[in-house]
């Protein structure tokens, strides 16, 4: 299967499947494609008895600076709704076999969704985490103000979501959003190490244990995520959007109307 948005590697480690996310030059931003090859890889994987973990990387500047704003300026409400997106984001959430994010640089809206929707997160000290949707003005879509807040608490996702901060990753360790820091040329490498610990485990033990941590956490999050569909489509009605991710695209600051 050839890819054009990422890389995928069997052969990183025995055991381990590797899904580099490359867009570079768009910081690796979240288009349709892309996400859609990030499911199948996972997908493949899945069904794959020589792959027992899975690591998603970007590159050094960029895990991911979020959903493609250039793909979604121009799209109404019901374009949104019938793109449907998110029953990829669903699938991801099936996948088994336990997936570890590799995060150096930005992880943005739907990029630090995407972290967050891994089993684990090994941060090099350069990351940056933030929900900064709010600066377009649109919010989180792909679960940042359910994940998050089960992560963070209410007041740091609050001031995350509400003002678009970036946090460091020592302040995402600090708030429980990340398992680890390291030095920035070893973060792809301590992400397969802890892929490579796993993987020495029994693979069903680790797919049912993976399976009753989501359960637990998950608990009252599809309705939370429900409601924060409904709430992402309904601001693609809105001039603010509109004028949010324009002002984007042409690189000026935006005038919101609060209409
Ligand atoms: N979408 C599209 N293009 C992007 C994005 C993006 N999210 N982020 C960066 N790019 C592009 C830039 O437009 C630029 O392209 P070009 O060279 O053609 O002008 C290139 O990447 C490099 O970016 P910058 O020049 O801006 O780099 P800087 O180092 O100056 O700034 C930042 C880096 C701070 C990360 C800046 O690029 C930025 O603010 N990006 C947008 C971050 C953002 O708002 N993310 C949230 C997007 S909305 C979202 O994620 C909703 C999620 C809900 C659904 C999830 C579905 C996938």
């Amino acid at each position: 299967m050839s890819y054009e948005y990422i890389i995928v590697n069997k052969e990183v480690a025995p055991f381990i499947g590797s899904i580099q996310l490359n867009r570079p030059q768009e910081l690796n931003a979240l288009n349709l494609q892309l996400m859609g090859e990030i499911k199948k890889a996972l997908e493949e994987f899945d069904a794959d008895d020589s792959i027992r973990a899975v690591v998603i990387h970007g590159n050094e500047r960029a895990f991911a600076a979020g959903a493609d704003i250039k793909q979604m300026a121009g799209k109404s409400a019901v374009d949104m709704l019938k793109i449907d997106q998110f029953t990829t984001w669903d699938t991801i959430r099936k996948i088994k076999k336990p997936i570890i994010a590799a995060v150096s640089g930005f992880a943005l809206g739907g990029g630090c969704e995407l972290a967050m929707l891994c089993d684990m997160i090994v941060a090099s000290e350069t990351a940056q985490f933030g929900q900064p949707e709010i600066n377009i003005g649109v919010m989180p879509g792909a679960g940042g103000t359910q994940r998050l807040t089960r992560a963070v608490g209410k007041v740091r996702a609050m001031e995350m979501v509400l003002t678009g901060k970036f946090i460091t990753a020592e302040e995402a360790l600090a708030f429980g959003l990340i398992n680890k820091i390291v030095p920035t040329a070893l973060y792809l490498r301590e992400a397969i190490k802890m892929a490579q610990i796993v993987a020495e485990k029994s693979p069903i033990a680790i797919q049912l244990a993976k399976e009753s941590v989501l359960k637990a956490f998950d608990s009252g999050l599809q309705e939370g995520l429900h409601f924060e569909r409904k709430n992402f489509y309904m601001l693609f009605a809105t001039e603010d959007q509109k004028e949010g991710m324009n002002a984007f695209v042409e690189k000026r600051k935006a005038n919101f109307i609060n209409q």
